[in-house]
C-alpha cells in the first residue's frame, strides 16, 4: 500500500513509519515539529535525543534498505494537506498529527486553543483531501480511550445499543472526556462520524489508552532511531514516567489515591494494532471503532509494579502520593471491552517484569541526562 502517516515524528509516529516500511509499504511522512517546539518551550525534551525526521530517515534507509519519505509542513494549513495528499496518493492515510497532551492542553487560555485549533483542523483537512482526492482511501485516526471518560458502564467498542420507551438504536457510546486534549478528539470522532455517513469515507478510530516502551525491531538497528522518550509532566505517560523516575530516585509520583484504572499497551502493540486495521480496512461508508488496549491497571498496581522490577535491579523504589493535579474520579468502575484487535490478529505484548526491566535497564544508561525538575506536575486542572 501506499500509506501517508501524518504527524510522523512523533512517538508514535515514527516508529509506525519504520514499521510500515519494514512490512514492504510505500511510505511518506509529514510533521510540522510541534512536538519539539512545545517540548522546548515548556522544558519537556525527551530523554534521548532524536535527530530530525530526514535524519532519522536517512539512517533507517542506512540501516535497514528501506527508504521513507519525507515532507515538513503544516497540516492544520489546506494548501500543504491538499498537496500532500495529491503527491502521496495514499491508499491508507494514518492520522496521529494532533497536540497529545492532555496537561498541555490545560496549562492556560494560549495551549487550549492551540490545542484546539491544530487538532480540529487537521482532522478536518484531512477528511476534504481524502474525500476530494482519493475517496476511496481508508483513514486510520488515533483517538483515545480517553474519550469515553470513566463511565460506571462497560465501555462498548465505540457503539452502544440503546432501548428507549419500547425503541431501539444505535449511537457513538457516550463520551465524557477528562481534559480538552481529549475533548478534541470527541470532537474528531463526530466530525469523522458525519462525513463517513454522508460521503461514505473508510474510516478506523483507534481508541488507545497510555502506551508505554522504547523498544520495536527497527527502532533497535540504530539508538539514533528510538522514539521520543518523555518522562516529563506535559508529554511523558504515566509508565514511562515512573521507570525513569524509578532510576532517578524520586518516589513515584501517584496523583491522589492511584485508584485511577486505564487501559494499557505495548508501543509494540500500537503498532501491530494499526498495521492490522491498515491492512484490514473498514468498508466504505464505515467508521469503525477498536478500543486499542491490552490490559488494565490502577496507578497503585503500576507503581508497585515499577517497585518490584526496580527493587530487583537494587534501585530502591520508593513510592509516594501526590495531590492529584488534574480533576479525575480516583476510585471507579473501569471495564472495557477490547476483543476487535484481537480478532483482527493482535498478539499482546503484556508488561511483564521482563518488559520493565529491559526498559530500566535502558533508562541507567541514560541516567545522567534526566532533568529532575521535568518530573513534578507544573499544570494544575483547577490552575
Ligand atoms: N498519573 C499519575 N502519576 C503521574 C502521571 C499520571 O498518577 O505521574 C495518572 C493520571 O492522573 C491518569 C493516569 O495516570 O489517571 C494516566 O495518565 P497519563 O499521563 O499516562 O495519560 P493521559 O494524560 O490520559 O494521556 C496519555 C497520552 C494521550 C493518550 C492517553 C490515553 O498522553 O495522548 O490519549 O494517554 S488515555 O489515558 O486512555 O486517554
Amino acid at each position: 500500500m501506499r500509506v501517508l502517516i501524518l504527524g510522523g515524528d512523533g512517538y508514535l509516529g515514527w516508529p509506525t513509519a519504520m514499521d510500515f516500511a519494514a512490512a514492504g509499504h510505500e511510505v511518506t511522512v509529514a510533521d510540522n515539529y510541534l512536538r519539539r517546539h512545545i517540548a522546548e518551550a515548556t522544558d519537556s525534551e525527551a530523554l534521548m535525543p532524536a535527530p530530525s525526521l530526514s535524519e532519522r530517515a536517512r539512517i533507517f534507509a542506512a540501516a535497514s534498505g528501506y527508504e521513507i519519505a519525507v515532507r515538513i509542513g503544516d497540516l492544520s494549513d489546506p494548501d500543504f494537506m491538499f498537496e500532500l495528499v495529491k503527491q502521496a496518493e495514499p491508499d491508507t492515510v494514518i492520522h496521529y498529527a494532533e497536540q497529545p497532551s492532555a496537561p498541555y492542553s490545560m496549562r492556560g487560555f494560549r495551549e487550549a486553543r492551540e490545542t484546539f485549533q491544530n487538532n480540529l483542523d487537521v482532522t478536518f483537512n484531512c477528511i476534504w483531501a481524502v474525500k476530494d482526492i482519493v475517496p476511496d482511501a481508508h483513514i486510520v485516526k488515533l483517538g483515545t480511550m480517553g474519550e469515553y471518560g470513566t463511565p460506571n458502564i462497560d465501555i462498548e467498542e465505540g457503539w452502544l445499543e440503546v432501548e428507549h420507551k419500547g425503541r431501539k438504536d444505535t449511537f457513538l457510546f457516550p463520551r465524557a472526556a477528562g481534559s480538552l486534549y481529549h475533548t478534541t478528539k470527541v470532537l474528531d470522532t463526530d466530525l469523522l462520524w458525519f462525513y463517513v455517513r454522508t460521503y461514505g469515507l473508510r474510516v478506523t478510530d483507534l481508541m488507545q489508552g497510555p502506551v508505554y516502551g522504547i523498544s520495536t525491531d527497527e527502532a533497535d538497528l540504530d539508538a539514533r532511531l528510538c522514539p521520543n522518550f518523555h518522562y516529563d509532566d506535559i508529554f511523558g505517560t504515566v509508565v514511562n514516567r515512573f521507570l525513569v523516575q524509578a532510576v532517578a530516585g524520586i518516589p513515584l509520583t501517584v496523583y491522589g489515591g492511584g485508584g485511577q484504572t486505564r487501559g494499557y499497551l505495548n508501543l509494540r502493540d500500537t503498532l501491530q494494532c494499526v498495521r492490522l486495521a491498515a491492512e484490514s480496512p473498514a468498508e466504505k461508508g464505515e467508521l469503525r471503532i477498536f478500543n486499542q488496549l491490552t490490559e488494565t491497571f490502577t496507578v497503585n498496581e503500576l507503581a508497585e509494579r515499577v517497585k518490584g522490577a526496580g527493587d530487583a535491579l537494587g534501585l530502591g523504589v520508593e513510592i509516594k502520593s501526590i495531590p492529584n493535579p488534574r480533576k479525575e474520579k480516583e476510585e471507579h468502575y473501569y471495564n472495557p471491552v477490547f476483543t476487535g484487535l484481537i480478532d483482527l490478529g493482535l498478539k499482546p505484548h503484556y508488561m511483564t517484569d521482563e518488559v520493565l526491566t529491559e526498559m530500566l535497564e535502558r533508562i541507567v544508561k541514560h541516567r545522567e541526562h534526566i532533568v529532575p525538575e521535568r518530573i513534578m506536575p507544573r499544570v494544575r486542572w483547577n490552575g
